[in-house]
């Protein structure tokens, strides 16, 4: 006890002559303190997933094979054949994009399960692929864990297979699912609970439509919550009715709102850290592979702004990719892919300010751990802050050792301390004056990249809180330069062999006595066609041999008479009438973009009219662009 207490005050001593020679940072009594966390802050687990930024999403499955967004949930099993299923390819891909990780559909609303489960019988054990002994989801998992990058599930929840859907059976159904998934495949970095819920389906025969009502209820996503997190306590869970750690960005278009809040409930007893994830697919064909996409790949300039939308905006990106018949990527998506990854390299590659010298209006207690220059010596932790009464007017200069052109800013706040700050602009000084480059900055959160009006040329800038939740917690201030576009490799966009595309026919003949029908056919996507009735007939001047049609719901944000539920029906002489395809147009209110319908056999016709069976929202029906396909 004696020898304990006299090394320990020996220790005691020689700390104390290192403090006062300077040698170690001295534990002063007086030491400030760090400011206490603002509202809710979020886990380890959701700072981890902030920092991956971006990574991919695979959707692949009986879909793939029959052209359709959702499946109904009766398709046979036997149609899921890929000749060339090629995992490690695309997981390669993805790391070299840059991307941290991939989430792969293992069950989509069709209900097929893509690994050999023993929750139903419909799965991929029933498929002729590897006679039956093949397992994407294990495919995957494998390719990613080779490649170093994150695997993540999206399991949906809708099921329209499954014969107990909507009861109780279901739920010990997909229960079993959740847990094969997270004990047979290593760490699933997150969990993707899809929110929707449309109703009709197979059900194991009986072709009705099923109405769970209250989803959150029916599924009771807190006890899935509840089992996720012990099995695999470091998944994220997505959705789930806000009982997880991340939720929809609320459009399928890459982009989440600004301001962006990674809070719910701000302000009240109950606030809750949630932060967004922004979806969209590469390609404007959807979410699954359709024969012919390779035309519709976004351009890299537009994958640019979906960035700047979504981790610009403080959320994740997470960016659809989707495989073909084959079980590969299309070309044409990976060629986009690997252009924005070079585009958002270039943006990166190099920050004006790092290791610049900075100063700020004030320094928490003068104390050099919350020193400006925390914000240039590039690590993500440490923080510049005020006092703790300073929640607005305070600034923060960066002085470049020489001039610099730059039009991308981007600033982190250390969210472990919450999300603060409300309200910001920019400053440079140019021609002897501060002038505002940016005076519209509002959240910060884990990063925002602020894109300037036109490039500016200084060696000042300065960022001027002014409005704050509490003392803002700045960690990074960075200068970028928003990159001259990355040329797609043009041979990917041309047709591959595999792909039967559906060339539209000519419409110039076309004519109807219905009151602006030719908005229908007008080439102009931003009109449309919309009557009180549900029929639009058209007379094609000649007859004339298709196979299919297109229809391009309205763009205009409106769902009113949108039409998701179709017939389609055909004529000689505009009198006898002939159905040849009906169903539904999915998930257009998330994502309306141009839907595909390829009939059995080609027919022959002078007449057709497309009948809106029911509309997302109101009555009538409506149309902004109909083709029809060769
Ligand atoms: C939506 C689904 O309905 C789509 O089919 C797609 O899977 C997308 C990512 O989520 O809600």
């Amino acid at each position: 006890m004696n020898i304990r207490h006299t090394i320990t005050k020996k220790i005691l001593r020689w700390v104390l002559v290192l403090c006062f020679a300077g040698f170690v940072p001295c534990p002063s009594l007086a030491a400030v303190k760090p400011p206490a966390p603002c509202g809710a802050v979020p886990t380890e687990r959701q700072v981890n997933w902030l920092r991956m930024e971006w990574y991919a999403f695979v959707h692949f499955g009986i879909n793939t094979f029959t052209g359709k967004e959702w499946g109904y949930g009766d398709e046979k099993p036997e149609l899921f054949n890929p000749s060339g299923f090629d995992p490690e390819s695309a997981a390669k891909v993805f790391k070299k994009a840059g991307m941290a990780g991939m989430i792969y559909t293992a069950k989509h609303h069709d209900g097929f399960c893509l690994w050999p489960t023993g929750s139903t019988t419909h799965n991929i054990t029933r498929s002729p692929w590897k006679k039956g002994k093949g397992d994407v989801v294990k495919g995957f998992a494998n390719a990613c864990k080779k490649e170093g990058i994150k695997f993540g599930i999206y399991l949906s929840p809708w099921d329209r297979n499954n014969a107990e859907y909507g009861r109780p059976g279901y739920l010990r159904v997909y229960e079993r699912q959740i847990r094969e998934i997270l004990t047979s495949y290593g760490p699933i970095f997150e969990m993707w609970f899809d929110g929707a819920n449309g109703g009709d389906g197979y059900y194991g025969g009986t072709r009705e439509k099923r109405n769970i009502g209250n989803s959150d209820k029916y599924y009771n996503f807190e006890r899935i919550v509840k089992l996720i997190r012990s099995i695999q306590p470091d998944c994220i869970v997505w959705g789930a009715a806000q009982h997880g750690d991340v939720v929809w960005g609320g459009s399928e278009k890459g982009f989440v709102k600004y301001p962006c809040w990674n809070v719910i409930n701000m302000d009240k007893q109950e606030e809750k850290w949630i932060s967004l994830e922004a979806d969209t697919p590469i390609n404007g064909a959807g979410w699954f592979w359709h024969p012919g996409q390779n035309a519709r790949v976004k351009s890299p300039e537009q994958l640019m702004q979906v960035y700047y939308d979504s981790v610009g905006r403080g959320a994740n990106l997470i960016l659809n990719l989707a495989m073909d018949r084959s079980g590969r990527l299309d070309p044409a998506d990976v060629a986009a892919l690997n252009s924005l990854a070079e585009m958002r390299r270039r943006l990166l590659s190099h920050d004006f300010a790092a290791g610049a010298e900075a100063s700020a209006s004030e320094v928490r207690g003068k104390d050099d751990a919350f020193k400006a220059s925390n914000v240039t010596d590039g690590n993500i932790e440490s923080y510049w802050c005020p006092e703790d009464k300073t929640t607005g007017g305070c600034w923060l200069e960066i002085k470049l050792s020489k001039d610099a052109t730059f039009d991308v800013v981007r600033l982190r706040e250390q969210i472990r301390l919450g999300q603060r700050v409300k309200s910001f602009r920019l400053e440079a000084f140019l021609d002897g004056n501060w002038q505002i480059v940016d005076g519209e900055g509002k959240t910060i959160g884990n990063q925002v990249l602020r894109k300037l009006a036109k490039p500016v040329t200084t060696d000042r800038v300065r960022l001027v809180i002014t409005d704050s939740r509490a003392c803002p917690c700045i960690s990074e201030f960075s200068l970028l330069r928003h990159p001259d576009p990355v040329a797609v490799d043009e041979t990917s966009l041309l047709c591959n062999e595999s792909e039967e595309t559906s060339a539209p026919l000519p419409r110039d003949k076309w004519t109807s006595e219905m009151t602006g029908a030719s908005k229908a056919w007008d080439g102009d996507d931003s009109t449309f066609w919309q009557g009180n009735g549900n029929k639009l007939i058209v007379n094609l001047g000649e007859e004339v041999s298709f196979s299919g049609f297109s229809y391009l719901p309205k763009q205009n944000g409106d769902f009113n008479a949108m039409t998701d539920r179709y017939r389609f029906e055909v004529s000689s002489d505009g009198e006898k009438w002939k159905e040849v395809a009906s169903g539904e147009f999915p998930n257009i209110r998330a994502n309306p973009i141009l839907q595909t319908v390829t009939f059995d056999r080609a027919v022959k016709a002078r007449f057709f009219r497309f009948i809106g069976i029911s509309s997302l929202e109101g009555k009538g029906a409506s149309a902004a662009e109909i083709n029809l396909l060769k």
